[in-house]
């Protein structure tokens, strides 16, 4: 049996385990990369459609670094707390069997930290998405020859977040094609609700909808069982190939799936999803938290990448500069601007600046 996916659930920062901190990644800061600017036509593609690509936004000797990182995991050359363990006597099939994705490596690993934290990534969520990103979840997918693909599924249904402002950005570390497991996404169907897991009762906005079913076969591959394929039928159907250090942004309820890798190399790539800081987020990497019992969240796990929060955070094991570790500097956090006509005067007061 292959081990299609391995969730770092002893890696959570509550653990015993954990490496020490380090300030490995401090080098990478904003200032070493050009600052990316959207047009409004990719920010109202991403409304539109639910996605958008943003073409050969990361440097290719950095795509390059991240995929010799990947082929060493591979290899057994380099591991990390959580990591199948790989011995040089196994098979190169059993080796690349044991690998399909990684959940959360950025809490052991400075790689996977620096990619989930990369500048020119969260440039352009703070465009697509707003100031204050909480960064969630990485997961690097290795994709082998053969390996499956995921059916219709939408993110938000994993990763619950109140209110939902799920995101994900999805790096191309090789090219992706249709022939290889390129993602698919039904077009503009970001406009569907969540359809949740029976359980999850509390964390999903839209469970009192007429018409909303309890899912049960969210990423089943066959669209026969899959009860989102039903769903998807009403929009069309759109394959974004990818150039490595291209990235796709895509909301946590669009539909998408992906097919198996039928070529005969890897498609490799590193996903990142993000949410807005001032959202609750009930989700510690499918792990339970302390204070779960009562309520509480679990944003005191994830790292604030940009902007502020009133909620709580985490900062960085491995010191990439981002604003949980930047001085947080103070800026414009409230209006007195009326509605015209409201009659009381205060019509075109201006905003307050909140020192802190
Ligand atoms: O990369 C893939 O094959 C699937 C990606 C996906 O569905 C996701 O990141 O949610």
């Amino acid at each position: 049996m292959m081990n299609w996916s391995l969730n770092l659930a002893s890696a959570n920062a509550a653990s015993a385990n954990q490496p020490p901190k380090t300030d490995e990644n401090a080098p990478f800061t904003r200032g070493r990369y050009e600052p990316v600017q959207l047009s409004v036509h990719d920010y109202r593609e991403l409304q539109e459609k639910g996605f958008v690509k943003v073409a050969g936004l990361i440097p290719q000797s950095e795509i390059h670094e991240l995929s010799l990182h990947m082929d060493r995991v591979l290899q057994g050359q380099e591991t990390a707390p959580g990591f199948p363990p790989i011995d040089a006597s196994m098979s190169e099939a059993d080796r690349v069997a044991r690998f399909s994705r990684i959940h959360n490596a950025h809490r052991v690993h400075a790689m996977h930290e620096r990619f989930l934290l990369h500048p020119r990534i969260l440039d352009v969520l703070e465009s697509l998405h707003g100031p204050d990103i909480l960064a969630l979840q990485s997961m690097p997918f290795f994709k082998q020859p053969g390996q499956p693909g995921q059916g219709y599924h939408q993110d938000s249904y994993y990763i619950p977040t109140l209110p939902n402002t799920l995101i994900a950005a999805w790096v191309a570390v090789s090219e992706a094609t249709e022939d290889n497991g390129c993602v698919w996404f039904r077009a503009s169907s970001q406009a569907e609700p969540l359809y949740p897991e029976p359980d999850n009762e509390f964390t999903h906005e839209s469970r009192t909808l007429q018409g909303v079913f309890d899912n049960h076969t969210a990423s089943d591959d066959n669209p026969e069982t899959n009860q989102l394929a039903a769903v998807a039928q009403r929009y069309p159907e759109v394959a974004c190939p990818a150039k490595p250090g291209d990235v796709i942004f895509f909301r946590g309820n669009v539909l998408h799936r992906s097919h198996a890798n039928r070529s005969s190399m890897p498609r490799r790539a590193f996903v990142g999803h993000y949410c807005d800081a001032r959202s609750f987020v009930p989700w510690n990497m499918g792990e339970g938290w302390e204070g779960m019992e009562r309520g509480e969240g679990a944003n005191q796990y994830h790292v604030l990448a940009r902007g502020d929060t009133h909620l709580e955070f985490a900062t960085p094991r491995f010191g990439t500069p981002c604003a949980a570790v930047e001085e947080r500097r103070s800026r414009v956090v409230g209006s007195l601007i009326d509605m015209p006509m409201a009659g009381n005067g205060k019509m075109g007061m201006g905003s307050v600046r909140v020192m802190r």
